[in-house]
């Protein structure tokens, strides 16, 4: 049902029942009619909407939509890592992109606060990140701006990654005009305070971005056999083709953990994860 007045926009914003709609450069601020009351509109929403009336009419088709943070039609999400406090987390890494492979979204990591690392520390996620990047995945620290800014041209993304983690500080470190709110890590919970709140895409160049509330727990809704196609390296060798890589019976990914070619705690994560399948 096109009406001729009826614009392209996106949502970049829900603040109670006020949508900020962005076409190109310009904002509106909307309102939702008809059939669409019922529905969950969201972020990234792709939408037709009336400039005559504000009203958001219709909404298009989405690519993808992620949960926590609600978002939709993403391009990348950024996986913010923190590698000191909170303290460095595969498994929290693994569990994004999981959840990235599962959506179709390109992960990519970035390492904070290795400033912060004693050796011991650095060692590990040294070690971690070659293996991440062997097995084709990009990684960025956080002070890579440059290589950061390259990697969002044209790209809706979302940030993701703990609370604390930098997500917000790395936004303002790519655009020194956003001035977005950043919190202190309590020491004794080792752990950010949740200091975003809402989701709100951001223009940053040409691209469009999410800082979205860290999370302190993801719950992926996902099957077993989605969780064993998101970790990419483990492939279809196995012998067994409904294989779950668990029992060691000629079980390929079993045999490349043993001989070091699959990192260890990659499948200490797939057998966490699949444990968590109801
Ligand atoms: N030393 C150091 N501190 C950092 C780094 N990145 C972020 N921080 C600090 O970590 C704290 C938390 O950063 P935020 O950017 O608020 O974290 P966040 O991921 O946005 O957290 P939420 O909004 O709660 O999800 C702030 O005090 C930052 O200054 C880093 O690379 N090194
Ligand atoms: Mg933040
Ligand atoms: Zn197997």
């Amino acid at each position: 049902m096109k009406k001729e007045n009826n614009n392209i926009g996106k949502i970049t914003s829900i603040n109670k029942d006020l949508y900020t709609v962005m076409e190109g450069n310009s904002a509106f601020f909307c309102s939702v009619r008809g059939k669409l009351k019922n529905f969950k509109l969201t972020v990234g929403d792709n939408v037709l909407f009336n400039k005559d009336t504000n009203t958001i009419e219709d909404v298009l088709e989405r690519k993808n939509t992620l949960i926590r943070p609600l978002v939709s039609n993403i391009d990348k999400l950024f996986i913010v890592v923190s590698t000191h406090l909170p303290k460095f987390s595969t498994y929290l890494l693994d569990k994004f992109l999981v959840l990235s492979e599962f959506n179709n979204i390109k992960p990519v990591i970035i390492i904070t606060k290795l400033d912060l690392c004693d050796k011991k520390e650095l060692k590990e996620v040294k070690k971690a990140l070659k293996y991440y990047k062997k097995i084709g995945y990009k990684v960025y620290k956080n002070k890579d701006v440059r290589k950061i800014k390259k990697e969002m041209e044209g790209a809706v993304i979302a940030l993701a990654g703990q609370t604390g983690a930098g997500k917000s500080t790395l936004l303002n470190k790519i655009d020194k005009n956003l001035n977005l709110k950043t919190g202190e890590v309590s020491e004794a919970l080792g752990r950010g305070k949740h200091t975003t709140r809402l989701v709100e895409l951001i223009h940053v160049g040409n691209s469009l971005i999410a800082d979205t509330p860290g999370f302190s727990s993801l719950e992926l809704d996902l099957e077993k056999q989605d969780i064993a196609n998101g970790f990419i390296e483990f492939g279809f060798n196995c012998k067994y083709n409904t294989c779950n890589h668990v029992k060691s019976d000629g079980c390929y990914v079993i045999k490349a953990v043993d001989e070091g070619k699959i990192m260890k705690s990659r499948y200490e994560s797939y057998l966490k994860l699949i444990k968590e399948v109801r």
